[in-house]
């Protein structure tokens, strides 16, 4: 019993430790063909157990430089805008997918190859999180946009 009270008592005084990080999922990033300087990048990010955060920045293991893009048609031309940073409201989840929101790898000095799996740090307001990231084959709807 009184071991149970001493960790229910740490919980209460320290909740951004059990609660508040978002949950990354089903990270993935595109392949790129070699000497391609810039390459994409997904996933969800889950907040349905946290408060009103923001994704401020984003790092993958290896490249030089990552920013968050929307994809937006504009004039009929689909143009992106970088979106930094990104709301993430509670209780939401917040999907970055060919076409709409994704991870702008730049500066790569080497090809992503399909297959392999790279680290990635999220940084967000309420602290930073780390994921596994695959890297896919670009086939198929994943040619259409960024
Ligand atoms: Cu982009």
């Amino acid at each position: 019993m009184g071991s149970r009270t001493a960790w229910l008592t740490w919980l209460a005084l320290l909740p951004s430790l059990s609660s508040a990080a978002p949950a990354i999922e089903d990270a993935w990033l595109r392949a790129t063909p070699p000497g391609a300087a810039m390459g994409a990048g997904y996933l969800v990010i889950d907040n349905t157990g946290g408060p009103d955060d923001r994704l401020l920045a984003v790092a993958v293991a290896g490249v030089p430089a990552v920013e968050i893009h929307r994809t937006v048609i504009v004039d009929g031309v689909a143009r992106m805008r970088r979106t930094e940073p990104l709301d993430v409201a509670a209780g939401e989840q917040v999907v970055l997918e060919p076409g709409g929101l994704h991870l702008m790898l730049m500066g790569l000095t080497e090809a992503l190859v399909a297959g392999q799996e790279v680290g990635m740090e999220l940084q967000f307001e309420s602290g930073t999180v780390k994921a596994r990231a695959s890297i896919r084959p670009a086939s198929g709807a994943a040619h259409k946009a960024q």
